[in-house]
């Protein structure tokens, strides 16, 4: 026991750690700033509810259990993501609104070793009323390539100190569908295409959680996208347009073999026809970092590692 703790502080007084701290702490910044000037409403986190995103069934997912707490007489879930308060949040009046949020995902030990999974992290989750996918994508655009700019111009020496050398991604990023990126790279497409590029890209429409609107005009097709870094970094943001219809809802929660029970008030909120249709993502911020900083295993950036399958000591 003591030997690993031992191993934990030599950890913390790695030498990457604090210019990678350095970095996130520019990146965190630059974030928050260009939402302010992009007019969103900044939340603080949910963290316990009655309901959280299933994650589910979505192939990325690998959750072996939903994380729980019991408070007097109530069970509460932690937050897998606050997507289903983004849209109730809506209801203030606030058009815009994003959150730093912390989400807990109890993922499969297996996933140690794909570099990109934690079992708890932040990402800064974002939604916009009566937004469309092309609002998110455009102005995800902006944001990485503000983002950026800021970490190269303000981050010079932690930069060098990495060995990392970064460029701004021109805008637009390409777009394939992952039907076209199944044909080019196989099922598994994502490291293959990851690495086969130079500049962030978007994969969109993928078949997932009942909150991601199926295109009305093409059933079977999702208005929805993930962006994914280059260079085997892979996926950093998802998110998509909304389903906001009861029945619509429904049925997808019935599909999906989940317990509409779960999301009872949610479900009311429904019904009554009070959702907004709106459009959202929420984009990782440890995996960000990661990105920025050439790291190799998105646990190097936590002072406090969270990764499936490694022991927590501190
Ligand atoms: N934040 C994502 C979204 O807005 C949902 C998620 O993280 N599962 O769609």
């Amino acid at each position: 026991m003591l030997s690993q703790l031992e191993d934990v502080v030599s950890y913390l007084k790695r030498e990457d750690l604090l210019p990678i701290l350095r970095i996130q702490t520019t990146v965190i910044k630059a974030i928050e700033d260009f939402m302010v000037s992009r007019g969103f409403v900044q939340l603080m986190p949910v963290i316990t509810s009655r309901f959280t995103d299933p994650l589910g069934p979505d192939p990325g997912s690998s959750v072996i259990a939903l994380p729980k707490i019991k408070y007097y007489d109530e069970e509460l879930v932690l937050t897998q993501s606050m997507i289903l308060h983004k849209q109730l949040a809506l209801l203030t009046g606030a058009e815009k609104i994003f959150i730093m949020s912390p989400n807990v995902r109890l993922e499969n030990r297996a996933r140690r070793s794909s570099g990109k999974h934690l079992f708890e992290f932040t990402q800064m989750d974002f939604e916009i009323a009566y937004g469309t996918m092309e609002d998110v994508m455009s102005l995800t655009e902006d944001l990485v390539r503000e983002v950026i700019s800021r970490v190269v111009k303000e981050r010079r020496e932690e930069l060098e100190l990495l060995g990392r050398k970064l460029e701004v991604p021109p805008k637009p990023f390409k777009v394939y569908t992952t039907h076209e990126l199944e044909e080019m790279y196989g099922k598994d497409w994502e490291t293959a295409a990851s690495l086969d590029h130079k500049y962030p890209f978007w994969a969109v429409c993928f078949k997932r959680e009942f909150y991601d609107r199926e295109d009305p005009e093409r059933p079977g097709h999702y208005r929805n996208y993930d962006l994914i870094y280059p260079e085997g970094f892979g996926e950093g943001l998802s998110g998509g347009e909304r389903e906001w219809e009861y029945d619509r809802i429904t049925m997808r929660i019935k599909k999906d073999g989940l317990d509409p029970s779960r999301y009872r008030e949610y479900l009311e909120v429904a019904r009554r026809g009070l959702l907004i249709p709106s459009a959202g993502a929420g984009i990782g911020i440890e995996r960000l970092v990661r990105f920025i900083a050439g790291t190799r295993h998105v646990g190097d950036v936590q002072p406090f590692r969270r990764v499936p399958g490694e022991p927590v000591i501190l």
